[in-house]
């Protein structure tokens, strides 16, 4: 057959880690990794193209806020720019990986500023960024705001009230409670 597409190969490690660290068969990480290359010929996904891929999961809504904070999430060094392993673990995980991956990984996307707790008004903004994407499809009785629906977060979850929420409450409350977890990782807008 030769080799028709001159694209660079995935490396070996790469691909190991993607079978071993996603839901990912060798063959569908190859597939997506072609993708990958015919869009971004140098290895780097920057964030518009990222959300037009990303928004393919969501028809409804639209997810562009949101889509900044899983965006910044899996771009750890801040440079703009995700490359092709990071850019499937977010596949992976935003479309449903194990509950607990996901949830360190949401843990992060809430904690915008990275000191290891979400305060209120981190939390505000990304469910207002959740409220913005999903459209109706959270339509639940309560019609609350997203400061109203973080305070009733911050209820249940904060165990030692002191305002803010370490990641072990975090992953605890999700755990317990259903609804939060879809809630809260967007997980209504997922696969099913
Ligand atoms: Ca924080
Ligand atoms: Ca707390």
């Amino acid at each position: 057959m030769g080799n028709k597409s001159s694209s660079k190969k995935l490396p070996k490690e790469d691909l190991e880690f993607l079978v071993n660290n996603t839901k990912f068969s060798k063959a569908e990480i190859k597939d997506w990794y072609r993708g990958f290359m015919k869009d971004c010929p140098d290895g780097l996904l920057c964030k518009s193209k990222f959300l037009d891929v990303y928004s393919t999961f969501f028809p409804t809504g639209t997810p562009d806020t949101f889509c900044e904070h899983v965006f910044r999430s899996f771009d750890k060094d801040n440079s703009g720019k995700i490359d092709f392993k990071e850019f499937l673990l977010a596949i992976n995980i935003t479309s449903g990986g194990n509950p607990e991956d996901k949830l360190n990984w949401a843990f992060n996307m809430y904690d915008i500023d990275g000191n290891g707790s979400i305060e209120k008004k981190e939390m505000v903004e990304i469910i207002a960024a959740i409220y913005n994407m999903l459209g109706n499809a959270l339509c639940t009785t309560e019609a609350d705001t997203p400061e109203e629906r973080t305070e009733k977060i911050f209820d249940k979850m904060d165990e030692n009230s002191d305002g803010v929420l370490s990641k072990k409450e975090f992953i605890e409350g999700c755990m317990k409670d259903q609804f939060l977890y879809q809630m809260l990782t967007a997980d209504a807008a997922g696969n099913q």
